[in-house]
């Protein structure tokens, strides 16, 4: 890292807002903050629309966060992408123009983005180092959710060159953890196949169904560290170049299937569905610049898979509790 990169913030008695709390980065960075001295600011759905400017403002003005993580976002797997452009282009560039904005009206010292990995070209050479941004045409079924977190990256930079602002961006890979969309038409690849997994085992089926090829390489990493890595960027990181927050490795989605029904314990046959696409081929990022910074990953593949699966049979039987009830 350029030394005049490095810097140290602390968050002990500092107002913390996590936009988008209830979603699955969220919640994680809202646990990782619990030891972190600093009082939580969130908002729910119902009391704050973040697509709206002047209740965005409404709600900065009175809390006044020191500083902000942006977890919140219309997020989805490939086809909730491919089939639903204006909102992940849309919701995405308002979240991102109204809470960047108002942290530079309202003083707030600090604001980190969460971007993702789909904003580099679709065929960048891998693993994708931060200066591959704009280098290529991007992957056409997540182009509107990418161009849109490219604004908020470049919002990022612009408001930091204008004004000085200590606003930062981290890109992860495919995440996944607790509170992740399990729904099978709009999630991503991993709850996606956990659920269907778990389906086949409990009805005794020994097939599952897999969209694509299953050739496309993905690199997962567990939320809870993520919210580790974005933490520790707000606290020691100030500079214009985005972060990537990988875990360095990555498998098909014919191997991460394999993992999933080892982890579930079920053993079915997989059949391509080869109407859906696979989308980009490979996005594996380099994270050299975060490892320099001495920052490391703790979860693998697989003990990430097996806690989230714990959490899955937990919820869903606190939930038919609660539909019996
Ligand atoms: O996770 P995923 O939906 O999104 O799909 P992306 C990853 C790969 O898994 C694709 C395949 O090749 C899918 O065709 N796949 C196989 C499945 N079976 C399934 C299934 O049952 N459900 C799903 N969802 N996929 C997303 C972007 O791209 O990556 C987002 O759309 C975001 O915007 C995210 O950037 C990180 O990895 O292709």
């Amino acid at each position: 890292m350029n030394i005049r990169n490095c810097v140290s913030y602390r968050l002990d008695g500092k107002k913390v807002w996590v936009a988008g709390h209830r979603g699955m980065v969220g919640s994680a960075v809202v646990r990782r903050l619990a030891s972190e001295g600093c009082d939580i600011l969130t908002a729910s759905r119902t009391e704050l629309d973040l697509r709206r400017q002047s209740d965005v403002e409404a709600w900065m003005d009175r809390f006044r966060p020191h500083a902000i993580i942006v977890a919140a976002a219309t997020v989805g797997g490939i086809l909730a992408n491919d089939t639903h452009p204006a909102e992940f282009l849309y919701d995405n560039l308002a979240i991102e123009a109204n809470i960047i904005h108002g942290a530079k009206q309202f003083g707030a010292e600090k604001l980190l983005l969460l971007g993702s990995s789909c904003i580099y070209p679709r065929l960048a050479d891998q693993p994708i180092q931060e200066d591959a941004l704009l280098t290529g045409p991007l992957e056409p079924t997540n182009q509107w959710y990418a161009v849109a977190k490219i604004a908020g990256i470049k919002l990022c930079q612009a408001y930091r060159r204008q004004f000085g602002s200590d606003f930062i961006s981290a890109m992860p890979p495919n995440l996944y953890g607790p509170n992740d969309n399990f729904d099978p038409v709009s999630s991503h690849v991993l709850p996606a196949l956990m659920l269907k997994a778990h389906r086949a085992k409990r009805e005794g089926r020994r097939e599952i169904e897999l969209w694509g090829t299953g050739k496309p390489r993905r690199e997962f990493m567990y939320v809870d560290d993520l919210a580790d890595a974005l933490v520790y960027l707000l606290q020691v990181y100030s500079g214009e170049d985005p972060v990537n927050v990988g875990v360095g490795y990555d498998v098909t989605i014919s191997e991460l299937a394999e993992m999933i029904m080892c982890v579930v314990g079920v053993d079915a046959q997989i059949r391509f569905n080869s109407s859906i696409p696979d989308g980009t081929p490979r996005k594996l990022l380099d994270s050299g610049r975060l490892l320099s910074m001495g920052w490391r990953p703790e979860t693998d593949l697989e003990q990430g898979l097996r806690k989230l699966y714990a959490w899955y049979l937990q919820t869903e039987s606190l939930n038919s509790e609660v539909s019996l009830g």
